[in-house]
Parts: C-alpha cells; structure tokens; sequence
C-alpha cells in the first residue's frame, strides 16, 4: 500500500440540470479512482428547477440559462441516409398517432386514458431500431415509437386503447400493456416502476442458457430509477455480464417531482459506475446521439461484455398523462425544450443540413404518414368491441394452451460455456 495523500481539490464549476453549485476535485492524486462517463451531448442544458413555497400556494421556478442556442445534431457513425429516413419516418408515426390518439379520447372512443411520449419520439425509435430479430424489447408507456419499430402497426395500438376485439389484448387491458413474446421479442411493459429491468435481464439469462448472447432493451425514468428493484435488476445483470441495454430517460419530472427533488447525482449516467458498467449520457432529442449509444451498447451486450445504462436527457413535453394538464410545469421550460423539438431538428438535418430529403419528398413522406394513420385510424373506429362471454378467455392458460419452447437451442443441463462464447460468471455458478 502506498502512502496514503490527502486529496485537496479545487472547486470546479458544476454544469447540469439539476445544477446546485456542488463542488468536483479537479485534480486526482495517484491513488484517487477516476471515471469517464461518455457523453454524446452537443449541448448540457444548464438549469435547475426548485419548489417555491408562497403561504399555502407551492410552485416550481426554473432558473438558469434558458436562452442557449439549439445544438445541431450529431453526426451518426454509424447511420446512412436509408437508416435516418426510416426512424425519422417512426418518429412521425409515433407523433401523429399519438395526436390521432387524443382527438379518439375527446371522442370518447378510448376507454381509460393516453399516455404520451411527445418529445421523447427520438428515444423511443432510434432506440428499438439498435435491436436485432433475436434481440428483446422491453417498453414503458412513453415508447409507443419503439412498439411501431418492433413491428407492431399503429391500428394494434389504437384498437389497444379503444379495447376492440381485434386488439393486441383482444379488449382486456388498456393502454400499451401488450407484447409479444412469439414473433416480436416485446414483452409487456410493467407499471410497477423498475419491474421491466429483472425480467429483462432474466430474459438475457435465459438466452445465455441455451448458447446465445442477445441484446435486451427496456427504460426507466428518472423518478422510476430511485426503486430498489432498479438496482436488484441492474446489479444483478452487472454481475452476471448480461446483454442489458438500460435506457434511463430523463425527462426531467416523474409525475409532478421535478428531477432536481429526485435525485443529488449530476447526471444519472453516474449510478453506473457503482455497479461498475458503463454509463453513457446522450441528448435525447437527437435520434443519431440515441441510436450510436443504443448501437453500441447492443453490440457490447452481444459480444456478452454485460451491461450499459444510456442516460438520454429530454423533457416530457406534455403531463403524465391525458388527464394531467402539468400546470405545475414552469412554462419556459416548456418554451426551451420546445426549441430543442425533436422531430423538427431532425427534418431539418436531413433535409437542409445533410440534403437528404427534398422538400418534395419530405412532403410527400409526410402525407404517406397521414395517409397510413388514417386508414389505421377508420379501421379501428369501424372494428367491433368484444362480445361479453369472451371475457374470461385466454386469462387463465389452460390445458397447456400455449407451450413456451426454448428460442435459441436446449438449455444445456451442465454450463459449459457453449463454443465461440465467452465462458461467465453465470456459468460458474451453475456447474
Ligand atoms: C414502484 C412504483 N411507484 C409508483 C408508481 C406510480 N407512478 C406511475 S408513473 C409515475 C411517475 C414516473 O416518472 P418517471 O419514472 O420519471 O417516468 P415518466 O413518467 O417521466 O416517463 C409514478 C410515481 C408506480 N407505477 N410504480
Ligand atoms: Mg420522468
């Protein structure tokens, strides 16, 4: 052991969301742990939000420097002109079903409520669309985009929400709760906050089990992170190197909790060091930012090196819900983010930066949008509701009505590492 230093660091000046002046050493000493986390981000939104209590009346202010200018987007390592046209075009799904989605509420045709991912489309869909056919999704109610980019079509996802027969859960649930553990790899996303990040990495387990190293998918928002079975789940894929991409999405409020009562790290790309994984901080309004980190990290997980966990920083651009007029949300918060709109950047990019898309063509990819949504839109208008003595079905599995085979091969009764994989600690443990 060498003679321990006394570490006297300089105050530096702290940049961030939530910043509140805490002080970083700025020069280590030899034995003083360093890290990196990698950061994508053209720009670090530098503000905070604090309650403001005036006698009975609480209310949140927003302080900092709100006027910055709007960051270009990234040049992608990875993506073509074909690539960036396909999520921009799941980006504009996601959007105008969403749009399409509320008009059904005032209509009352949705039974229960909508959940929104307005200005978290980059998230959703450049995110999936990392993911390959044997890779796993598991969504929050925010990533509806990543449900259209795995496949399932916008009419699933509005006869979802008005409960018609022919939907994904044949009328029983509401809202996005479906998956589809056959063809997609989706499962079901999970209220209970946290919950997705076990089944997820189980999911990975259960793949290394019968020879294979896949990718797994899910999200978790900033106030979903502070559960104890994010760290149960993430903790355990950690150890057990399991292929789990964890997209934590900073959209800046859970519910009516601003992130700055949330949680006292500066970026929560930080919370990966202590499980010893990397962290990696992207701006979630830039679908090319999203997709290089979702990229990688997909890659790492099935190369079989673990874990990641991707903050993607952004903001929910309307309340918790379709019942929630988020009041209590300062409105130049609204006004700076809208700024940073993520649809919009990425039109522009493509079609004044890059010239990838003529105005033409974007016009027309555009109505091709409109067109699909509302002929998906009339269809599940048109599409009857289930008959009552349907109910009961299908809740219950019954007489082995569904056999779940191994997707990748036989589990192996002894873990050898099978050939060409790396041999893990999960292989040790079951010998
Ligand atoms: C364990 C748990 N606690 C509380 C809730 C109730 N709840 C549902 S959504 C929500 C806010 C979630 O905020 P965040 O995780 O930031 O996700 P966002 O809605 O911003 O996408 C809360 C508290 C829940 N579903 N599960
Ligand atoms: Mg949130």
């Amino acid at each position: 052991m060498g003679k321990k230093k006394k570490i006297v660091g300089k105050p530096a000046d702290r940049h961030s969301s939530n910043g509140r002046g805490q002080r970083a050493p700025q020069s280590l000493g030899p034995s003083q742990r360093s890290y990196t986390i990698l950061d994508y981000q053209l720009e670090k939104p530098s503000f905070s939000i604090r309650q403001v209590r005036k006698g009975d009346e609480v209310r949140y202010e927003v302080t900092g420097d709100l006027s910055a200018p709007v960051p270009p987007i990234r040049e992608s390592k990875y993506l073509d002109r074909k690539q960036c046209l396909e999520i921009y075009r799941w980006m504009l799904l996601n959007r105008k079903m969403e749009t399409a989605l509320e008009n059904l509420y005032k209509q009352g045709q949705v039974v229960g409520g909508v959940y929104f991912g307005l200005g978290q489309e980059a998230c959703s869909c450049a995110s999936a669309y990392a993911l390959q056919k044997d890779d796993w999704l598991g969504p929050m109610i925010r990533n509806q985009g990543s449900l259209l980019v795995r496949g399932f079509s916008a009419r699933d996802i509005m006869m979802q929400y008005m409960a018609k027969a022919g939907s994904p859960t044949k009328g029983r649930d509401a809202s996005s709760h479906f998956g589809d553990i056959e063809k997609r790899n989706v499962v079901s996303p999970i209220s209970t906050l946290g919950d997705l990040i076990p089944v997820l990495a189980g999911v990975a387990l259960g793949a290394r089990l019968q020879g294979r190293n896949i990718a797994v998918m899910t999200y978790v928002g900033d106030g979903g992170q502070s559960t104890g079975v994010t760290y149960e789940g993430l903790n355990f894929a950690a150890v057990q190197d399991l292929g789990l991409v964890l997209f934590v999405e900073n959209n800046l409020w859970a519910y009516s909790t601003p992130a700055d009562m949330q949680f006292r790290v500066k970026d929560l790309a930080e919370r990966a060091i202590a499980y010893g994984i990397p962290g990696v901080i992207v701006d979630g309004t830039d679908a090319c930012q999203v997709y290089d980190a979702a990229h990688e990290a997909c890659e790492r997980a099935r190369r079989g090196e673990g874990p990641t966990l991707i903050e993607a920083k952004m903001m929910r651009m309307k309340g918790h819900a379709i019942h929630d007029a988020a009041e209590y949300v300062p409105k130049p918060l609204f006004e700076y983010w809208h700024k940073r709109d993520c649809i919009a950047r990425f039109e522009n990019y493509l079609v004044n930066v890059k010239k990838w898309l003529s105005q033409t063509e974007n016009r027309e990819l555009i109505t091709g949008v409109d067109q699909q949504l509302e002929a998906d839109r009339d269809f599940a208008v048109a599409s009857p509701m289930p008959e009552p003595e349907s109910a009961a079905g299908g809740v219950y599995c019954e007489s082995r009505c569904h056999q779940i085979r191994p997707k990748y091969g036989v589990p192996k009764a002894k873990m050898n590492a099978p050939s060409g994989l790396k041999p893990t600690r999960a292989s040790v443990h079951l010998k």
